[in-house]
């Protein structure tokens, strides 16, 4: 690890020498992703469920001309404040280094930075993909994906997303699919996309596995996709509805690039009267304790 431009956290650190498994987080999620003041909590509890399992949680983020794995509680609260703050995909890492700015992590950028570090685990909530209809607009998450060693648990691409696209996506470019005691892809706010994973996965060990051969034979990216919550999901039907008005919206106000998923994700939240970030939190906090199950079984 290039240690001009990295830092590890103390925990981290301790957690290196001691040989503890590690589960790396994105911060995307916690500045741009969920509102205030609950983002910090969610932080906390994610990071709280990760040690619950017997893992190390590293949260990744970019501060004073490094990329910080393992951020601090105090530097966490700076990245849940989301002022003056990037958020950073991997096309801004060079930027946002050189200039020293603050920088929120993708799970593009936090898959990245894991595999530099050696960390071959990441838990989050819905990965980037390719987004519906024109302008053309396809998440840096699925190329890193085909590129870095690094196992990720999500609950499926946001349904905000062009899912059989991304799904088509994930196939040409050789990243198993395994679905978390389900046999179709989740699609972040309901169990089911209806498009199929590759595999159907019941325990850490037997995700483990599969990793484990994907990487020895040279394998990248892998998913593993876990239904949200069944309290907290919402029905398609509805969702839709919002999201056809929301994307439309965003049209109209010229929101594109960066700026588009967490608008289309904000939006939600206030249609759904908050539901959606209330599902938000029990599926991140699921992914983090099954993403430190399977770091676990990986290290055995
Ligand atoms: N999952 C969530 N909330 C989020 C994101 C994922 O539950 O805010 C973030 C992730 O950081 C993901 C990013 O990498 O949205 C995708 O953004 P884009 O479509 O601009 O690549
Ligand atoms: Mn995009």
């Amino acid at each position: 690890m290039n240690t001009e431009y990295f830092r590890l956290g103390p925990h981290v650190e301790a957690a290196r020498a001691g040989g503890q498994p590690l589960v790396a987080l994105e911060t995307v999620v916690v500045s741009f992703g969920l509102p205030r003041p609950i983002n910090l909590q969610v932080a906390h509890e994610m990071e709280d469920a990760v040690r619950a399992e017997g893992a190390v949680p590293a949260t990744i983020g970019l501060l004073e001309g490094r990329v910080v794995i393992g951020l601090t509680p105090a530097e966490l609260a700076e990245f849940a404040r989301g002022e003056n703050l990037r958020k950073v995909s991997r096309r801004d890492i060079p930027v946002a280094l050189a200039r020293k700015e603050k920088g929120a992590t993708t799970v593009a950028a936090t898959v990245w930075a894991a595999a530099r570090a050696g960390i071959r685990v990441v838990a989050t909530g819905g990965i980037g993909g390719v987004h519906r209809g024109a302008p053309f607009d396809v998440s840096n998450d699925l190329p890193t994906l085909a590129t870095e060693p690094v196992l990720v648990v999500c609950a499926g691409p946001k349904a905000i997303l062009d899912l059989r696209a991304t799904r088509e996506w994930l196939e040409t470019h050789g990243i198993p699919v395994l679905g978390w005691g389900i046999e179709t892809m989740p699609a972040f706010y309901s169990a089911s996309s209806g498009l199929p994973v590759d595999a159907r996965v019941d325990t850490a060990e037997e995700a483990a596995a599969i990793a484990r051969v994907h990487w020895t034979l040279g394998g990248k990216g892998i998913l593993v996709t876990v239904p949200p919550p069944a309290d907290f999901a919402l029905p398609m039907e509805r969702l839709e509805a919002i999201l056809e008005e929301a994307m439309a919206e965003a049209e109209r106000a010229g929101v594109q690039g960066w700026a588009l998923t967490p608008f289309l994700l904000s939006r939600v939240a206030e249609r759904t009267g908050g539901e959606s970030v209330a599902l938000n939190r029990a599926l991140l906090l699921e992914n983090a304790r099954i993403a430190a199950r399977i770091a676990r079984a990986l290290e055995a």
